[in-house]
Order: C-alpha cells, then structure tokens, then sequence
C-alpha cells in the first residue's frame, strides 16, 4: 500500500515530467503526452527496484534467462502502475483534471511479439518471476512488427504489418554496454598451437547484436526481471563505400539492408516458415547474442566452469532456441578454450526444455546445407553431437536402427531440434498432466527408457493478475470485498470464496458483473466493427489461434444445426445467443482461412435471415490481441476448448475465461482435465472422445463416412454446407471432413459432433437457472488458484532451474 506521502510524490512526478518535457499541465496534456510521462515516470520507480535489489543481494545469483522467439506481452502501461500500486492514485489525478485513464492507456500499441499461447506463456512467466523475486531474463528478438494485423475484406482474411515501436519504444533500454557481435558464413579454420585443436572462422559477416532491455514489473515485490530484445544491427562497414562511390547507391547498403531484415518481423507459426533461411538467421542470431551475453558476464568473475551450473539456468522454450546448445559448446571451446568433455557437462547441467506440441508437422526440423553455409562451425558441432549420441544410444538401442535413427539430432539434411533439445537438457517438461504422458509414454518414449528421470510435468498458469484483477476490476472489487487484497500474493486463497457459494447476494452480483462486463464488450464490438450484439444473450466464445486441431469448424458445424432446427421448427425454444470467434490463421495456412470465410459467411447469413436472426447471432472479432482479450474474457459465459482429445498440449485461454466467470465447452484434452478435476466435472460440459479412444479409432482407420451415415444430425449441417452458407458453397469442407479429398480431416470432426451437441443440450437447460449457473461459476472461480502462473513458476524455480528468491 502506498503511503500520502508516496501518493503526492506519485502525483508531483506527473506534473514535473509534463512541465519538462511538455511545457504542459495535466489538464492542457494530450492522452499521448501523458502516456509518455507515466511510462517514463513508472520506469523510474521500476530502476530504483532493481537499485535496491541489487544492493541488498550478491552480484552472483543463479538467474535463469528464458528463451523464447515469442514473448507475447500486452500493453505495459497499466501492468506497470498497477504492479506498482499506483494505478488508483493517477486514475484519480487524472480524473480530477478531466481525462481519463483508458484513454491514455489506448495510446499504447499492443507488442504483439508471439503467436498465441506459447508467447503469451512466456510473458505471464516473467511476470511471476518478477512478484516472486527470483532473478531472470526473458531472451528475445526486437521483432520490428508482431504478428500481423488481421482485417476482414469480403469475409476473407487478410494481412498487414502491425508495427508497435511507435509507442513501444518508451520502454526500450538500449544497452551498448551488452551489445556482442553474431557471425555469419565464412570458413572454419583448424589451427594446431602447441599441440593443441582450435578452430576460427575466417571472413565471417559480421553483425552487431544490439540489446534493449525492458522492464518486467511484478506487484509488491522489489525484483524486476529483464526482458532483453536483441535488434540486428549492420555495421558501419558493411556499407559498401566503393560501390556507392560509383554511384551504385541501392548496392551499397544492400548487406546492411539484409542484415537488418533478422528483425524485421515475427514469424505466424506456419509451416512454411521451417526451412526459410531467415528464421534461420533469426534463430541463431538470438540464441548467439545471448549467450555470448551470458557467458562474458559469468567470465568477468570467474576463470573455471565450476560456478556455472551454479549461477546460471538457461530454458529453451519450445525447440526455436535450441541452437544456443551447439553455440554454447562453440563460445566454450573456441573462444574461452575449454575442451569438448568439460564444456558438455557445463551444458548438460544448466539447460532445460519445455515441449509444447506434439503434432508432426509443428515440431522444428532444421536444414543441415542451410547450418552449414550460415554457420559452418555450428554445422560440424552438431555433427559431433549426433555422433557421440549415436554412440551413447547404440548400447540402448541394440540393433535397433531404426529406433536409433529416429532418435538421433541429424538424419540426412534433417536436424531434429526436439531430439537436440532433449540430449543437451538435464530436464524435458510438458505442459498439462496428459500431455506429459504422452510425451513420456509415446512421442518421446524412446528417451524415456533411457533417461526416465528427465521427464516430467508442469501444468502451465496465467498470471491471475492481469487475467483478473487487471482486466476485470469488478469481479476484482468483489472478491477482495469478499476475501481480501491477499489473493494477489497467494491465488490459493480464491478457495475462500466457496464459503459464500449459498449466498445469494453474492451470487446476483456474479452474475450482475457479468452482465457489465458483456455491456463493455458489446460497446467495443460497436466501436471496432459496428456491430450490435445484444448483452442480454449468452455469449459463447472460442479465441484462439485458427487451427484444425482445435476445431473451429465442429463449432460452426453446430451453429449450422442450430439454425437447421429453428428453420424446421422456428417456435421451439432457444437459448439466444452470441457465437463470439476471434483468433488469426497463419498466412500461408489455406485450411485455416477457409474456416474464418466459413465463420464470416455463416454470420452474415443469419444476420440476413429474419427468423434466425432473433436467436442466434455469429461474430467474428477482428484482430485478436491481448488487449482484445482483456476485454473478452471478463464477458465469457461459455469457453470452446474443443480440440480433438491428444492434441492441445494444454490451452491456456480456458484458464483465462474460468477464472474471469466462465464455464468451459470442452474435450477431455490438455489443461481441461485439470481444471475439471479442480472446479469438479458437474461444472464443465466435458464431451467427445477419450485420447485413447482416438488412437484406437485411428490406428483402425477413421472413416468419416460412417459417421456420416449414422448421425442424422451430421448429415443435415454437413448437406447444408455442400449447398450454401452465405451464399457460398463449402463443398471442398464437406470433401476434407468426409475424407473424399486428398486433404482430409484429421482431427475427427465427425465422431465427436453428437456427443457435443449432447453435451450442448445438456448445458442449455443448466444455463436456464441463473443462479445455479452463477453458483457453479463461482465455484470454479474459487478453484483456479492452482492455475496461476505463480504456481507454475514456483515449479520451475524448485524442481529445474533451482534458484533462490532474492532478498527483498
Ligand atoms: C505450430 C505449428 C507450426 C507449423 C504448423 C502447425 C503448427 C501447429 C501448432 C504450433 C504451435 C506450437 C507451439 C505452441 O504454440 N504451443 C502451444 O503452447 C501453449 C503454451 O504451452 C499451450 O497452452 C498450447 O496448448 C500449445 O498449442
């Protein structure tokens, strides 16, 4: 809590920053002037943090530092001042002079450096690790644009570039003092000097890694972790002076121009993207900037390897980083002279990896040709890596080769980033508990065997700060009016509210927020898309990333057979409401856009239709973010976590909309069995089959077809799709989910639509009660302590990385 004292310093710091900067006052500043000072001014506070911190603790700490290729942040500006509590005391100043906070906070650009739930995981981790007090970086690109900005023309997705520096810049600290240089090309040279094997690349290209830190605030904690943004940078002689002497002036700067291109954007997870030599260049240039970063800084004091496990942790998240094990060995043996043995166990003890997919085509394959021609030495490590592991597993394998070629780093050109990852890691962890399982028992089986030890499991978290109290200020209001502010610290003690789950009072006024908060979400649907959705309806939402495994498509399949019945028989009784979608498909995943013209055409044609229009309405929310989300999650009634059981690691957007009041629309996949299990099965409208029930109907062969046959409601959405929807005919949909197609569904639309719409049934009569409803919500509220990422950090810090809290 602040005190008067610290309130009226809070507020002179406005006023002097505007007068500095501005020759202004608060009341005469625009919204962009006052984002600016409160950024600057929340900075200020967030440098004498790490003051403090720095002085009370020892230089050498164990810090972990995150690598990640996403880290999907969200505006920083009221994270900030309400980490540091002080987000009360400006909105007030402010309002006192006319303006209001919103505004300014939508100045903000929302950094949106990651795809979807990894990078967004990434984000709400370094939040932890700040409020927790354990010393950490996040490692990764100062990606010039996010992911892409998603607008609609004619129904159909199309993309354009989403820069954010413009107001995202305020919160870059350049660092020249941290900046390394990254090679590129040239030719590996071997020398013998007494006697002794070393190895220098002559005539690389050489760019400058230039790093820009950001500040990563945690509430009530005097530690502040480290975002540090690598930005590729030409050096001045890559600027070809002769060139531009004979006038060849686009020639000149073409290497400069190149180089500068590392950074240039975010990559949509995509499967064109494997095998593009700039990701490539993207990879490794993050993972050798940082690890010469962290490296120079352990060598500055110290002249062994013996420290290092000690004092540094290094997390690969997801396989995209994984490149920073064969650079590791390189900056060991080349440039600090240690040999292959000794630098092997320094690596293997402080690297660890989280594996995030288990679908095929999503798990990271690397070029050999490709490593070899940008980096030659990084190419001939690996190949020394592969070969010592061959040797190591060919006492496991037997004569198993087969089993030995699957599991080994380089097959032919190929380079298995997963198998690199899991034989440099002293720890390998999946997401959710069945994801795990899976990993251990079938996609990673082979290494469990042999190393049983390294697997295990950590449930992920969202950070229930921003994804509650920030976002959702009333359900915040009411349960520390209920419980108390401590649940910030300690999310375990949401379990209290479950005292007041017969009181009846409480439980209208669940439901009344709710209410407000779909009020708040239909005005920013008029606004962005000038589209009227109506409060009083049930909103049902499904946002995230477009993919066939998650299955955007059975959903729209049961609005399809929703408007089939009420055109059969318009009198019968229906819950009206809203089918919210939101979410971007990768731009070269033709499937996947296909689905949103699919989503877009089916709203239109219900909107167009008189009878259907009074009870039913689809809305697909233009270019979903973070920030959309914060407005979207406190409005969910019903979460769509409906992916195909086996193939949603873990889903983190079900955490999000649980713990903002909603109820969960879901298979038997991921994080959902968790949560289920924690907020009690008679909560959630769990449906569809079973992860082994799958692999036993695909390991027969699933013919669609048959289910088609058995289910007449399947065959009346899918004959409808054949013939119109909108207008448009989805006839190549009915192809793939019928299997007729060379590009099928693989995901089994099909077998789980009867037990949906089952599940469907079921929950539309539950829903009828509103204050049974509101009961169960707020019993699964009570229950999602578990899911905040302060556990799940927690996890980490104890069972791998091994850290110690900070002194605060
Ligand atoms: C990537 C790709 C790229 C190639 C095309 C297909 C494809 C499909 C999926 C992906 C995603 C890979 C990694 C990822 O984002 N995983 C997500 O991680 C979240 C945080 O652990 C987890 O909650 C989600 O279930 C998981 O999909």
């Amino acid at each position: 809590m602040l005190t008067e004292a610290q309130k009226t310093a809070a507020e002179k710091d406005l006023q002097n920053y505007l007068s500095e900067h501005y020759s202004t006052t608060i009341e005469r500043a625009t919204d962009e002037q006052l984002y600016f000072a409160l950024a600057e001014i929340s900075q200020k506070y967030l440098f004498q943090r790490i003051g403090k911190c720095n002085k009370k603790n020892p230089k050498d700490r164990k810090t972990i530092h995150y690598m990640s290729i996403e880290f999907l942040l969200g505006r920083m500006l009221k994270n900030n001042l309400w980490n540091l509590e002080l987000e009360d005391t400006y909105k007030v100043l402010l309002k006192e002079n006319n303006k209001n906070i919103e505004n300014v906070y939508n100045i903000e650009q929302d950094p949106g450096l990651g795809n979807g739930g990894l990078g967004r995981l990434a984000a709400c981790y370094l939040d932890s690790i700040s409020r927790l007090g354990y010393p950490g970086f996040g490692h990764c690109l100062k990606y010039e644009y996010g992911l892409f900005k998603q607008i609609f023309v004619d129904g159909k997705q199309i993309e354009a570039p989403d820069g954010w520096l413009e107001t995202g810049n305020v919160w870059l600290n350049p660092r020249e003092d941290q900046a390394v240089e990254v090679l590129f090309g040239g030719t590996v040279k071997q020398n013998y000097d007494n006697n002794k094997l070393s190895y220098v690349i002559e005539s690389p290209k050489v760019v400058k890694a230039m790093p820009y830190d950001m500040l990563i605030s945690g509430y009530d904690s005097n530690t502040v972790s480290t975002l540090r943004l690598w930005e590729a940078k030409a050096l001045t002689n890559s600027f070809n002076l002769t060139k531009f002497n004979n006038g060849e002036f686009t020639e000149s700067v073409r290497e400069g121009v190149k180089i500068e291109l590392i950074n240039k954007l975010l990559y949509p997870s995509d499967k064109t993207v494997q095998g593009t030599e700039l990701r490539l260049a993207q990879e490794y240039f993050l993972v050798s900037a940082a690890m010469q970063n962290i490296l120079r800084d352990y060598f500055e004091d110290h002249r062994t390897l013996a420290e290092f496990p000690k004092l540094v942790a290094i997390h690969i998240n997801d396989t995209h980083p994984a490149l920073l094990v064969p650079e590791l060995m390189r900056l060991l043996i080349d440039k600090y002279g240690f040999g292959w043995d000794e630098s092997w166990d320094a690596v293997r003890q402080v690297v660890s990896y989280t594996n995030h997919t288990i679908l095929s085509e999503a798990l990271e394959v690397l070029h050999l040709n490709e490593i070899e021609e940008d980096m030659p030495r990084i190419a001939m490590i690996l190949r020394e890596l592969d070969r010592r592991f061959r040797a190591e597993l060919a006492e496991h394998c037997k004569n198993d080769f087969r089993k030995l070629e699957s599991m080994s780093i380089i097959s032919g050109n190929n380079v298995y980033m997963a198998n690199l990852s899991i034989y440099a890691s002293h720890k390998v962890n999946g997401v959710s508990k069945i994801h795990s399982h899976i990993l251990k028992t079938r996609l990673f089986n082979a290494y469990a065997e042999i190393y049983p030890d390294k697997f295990l499991n950590i449930t992920n978290g969202i950070t229930h700060r921003r994804w509650l109290a920030e976002c959702n200020p009333a359900l915040d209001k009411l349960i520390v009016s209920l419980i108390g502010k401590d649940y910030y610290k300690s999310p375990e003690l949401l379990k209290k509210l479950d005292d007041y789950l017969d009181d009846k009072a409480v439980l209208r006024k669940v439901h009344d927020i709710k209410f407000e908060n779909k009020k708040r979400l239909a005005e920013y649907v008029k606004k962005a898309q000038n589209i009227d959705i109506n409060p009083e309806w049930r909103f049902v939402v499904q946002a995230k990333r477009i993919h066939e495994y998650k299955r955007q498509l059975m959903n729209v399949m049961r609005i399809i057979y929703l408007c089939n019945k009420i055109r059969e028989n318009p009198e019968m009784p229906v819950t009206k409401q809203v089918f919210i979608f939101a979410g971007k498909a990768a731009s070269g995943y033709a499937m996947a856009k296909r689905i949103i013209t699919l989503i877009n055409k089916l709203a239109e044609e219900i909107s167009l239709d008189p009878v259907l229009r009074d009870k039913l309405q689809v809305v697909f929310l233009e270019n979903y973010s973070v920030t959309l989300a914060e407005i979207l999650m406190p409005a969910t009634e019903v979460s769509e976590q409906i992916s195909l059981a086996g193939r949603e690691a873990s889903g983190t957007g079900n955490m999000k909309a649980v713990l903002n009041g909603s109820l969960m629309m879901c298979t038997c996949d991921g994080a959902n069995i968790e949560i289920a299990d924690e907020c009690s099965h008679e909560n959630s409208y769990e449906f569809g089959l079973r992860a082994d029930d799958v692999d036993r109907i695909k390991s027969r062969g699933y013919n669609a077809t048959e289910y088609y046959i058995a289910s007449e409601r399947v065959r009346s959405v899918v004959d409808k799709m054949n013939i119109d929807i909108g207008g448009e005919s989805f006839a190549d949909l009915v192809g793939y989910l019928l299997g007729h197609t060379d590009y099928k569904d693989s995901y089994m639309c099909l077998a789980d639509f009867d037990s949906y719409i089952d599940a469907y049934e079921r929950m539309d009569k539950e829903y009828s009660d509103q204050e049974y409803w509101s009961k169960k919500v707020l019993h699964c509220i009570a229950s999602m302590g578990l899911f905040s990422s302060d556990r799940a950090i927690e996890e980490y810090a104890t069972k791998i990385w091994k850290l110690k809290k900070n002194v605060n």
